[in-house]
């Protein structure tokens, strides 16, 4: 909460203080000599969330939304999420795209890199995680059609600290159009490597460890 007064109250302060890190949420978009740029507040609401429809080099963008705190996560539980990205080209090549978000404050925590969805065959996707610019995870080379993966990492920075998500994403090109979908996030998760999301879903299965736990 106290983030989110901070970042109604100041913005401005915020954009123009931090030096060489981001201050607000931004989301950019790479592809050969273009770069798009788009920090959280621009779309009129400093929310946690950026759209961004359009054209970057050879790539089209039918949609991508990246949000992060407040709508997901909090400084000492972070949560950064490229929620849907739809995107396709003719000529192919390589797009990159980087969301960051700064400020968190959890530490020590575990943290999960997640990533599914679809791309054509002969392209491919590699998701990357940073802290303070600092290789988190890395899934490796994804390939088409169909993809998924998931990565841990411990974190122990102290805070507050940057966490970056980029994905990185290569068509082969040719006669026909190429097109990639997927979702990808970055989160907290549980010592051993399990979803939180899954055990707060399905409670059962926690009840079920604590119950070993005690029997044993
Ligand atoms: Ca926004």
């Amino acid at each position: 909460m106290s983030r989110k007064i901070l970042a109604f109250g100041i913005p401005v302060l915020l954009a123009f203080s931090a030096g060489s890190t981001f201050a607000v949420p931004t989301l950019t978009l790479e592809s050969g000599s273009s770069t798009v740029t788009r920090t959280d507040g621009l779309d009129g609401a400093l929310d946690g969330k950026i759209q961004f429809f359009g054209t970057v080099g050879n790539f089209t963008f039918n949609k991508v939304t990246a949000i992060t705190d407040p709508i997901f996560g909090a400084p000492a539980s972070p949560d950064l999420n490229l929620i849907s990205l739809d995107v396709s080209s003719g000529l192919g090549g390589q797009l990159t795209v980087t969301f960051t978000d700064d400020g968190f404050t959890g530490s020590p925590l575990n943290l999960m890199a997640t990533i599914g969805g679809t791309t054509g065959v002969g392209d491919s996707v590699q998701l990357l995680t940073y802290v303070n610019g600092t290789l988190l995870t890395d899934s490796g080379i994804l390939g088409g059609p169909a993809f998924d993966n998931a990565e841990f990492a411990s974190l122990i920075n102290g805070s507050p600290y940057s966490l970056t998500l980029k994905a990185v994403i290569t068509h082969s090109g040719g006669i026909e159009a190429h097109a990639t979908s997927f979702g990808a996030r970055l989160q907290t998760t549980v010592p051993d490597g399990g979803s939180t999301a899954v055990i707060l879903g399905l409670g059962l299965l926690g009840l079920g460890t604590l119950r070993r736990s005690r029997n044993s």
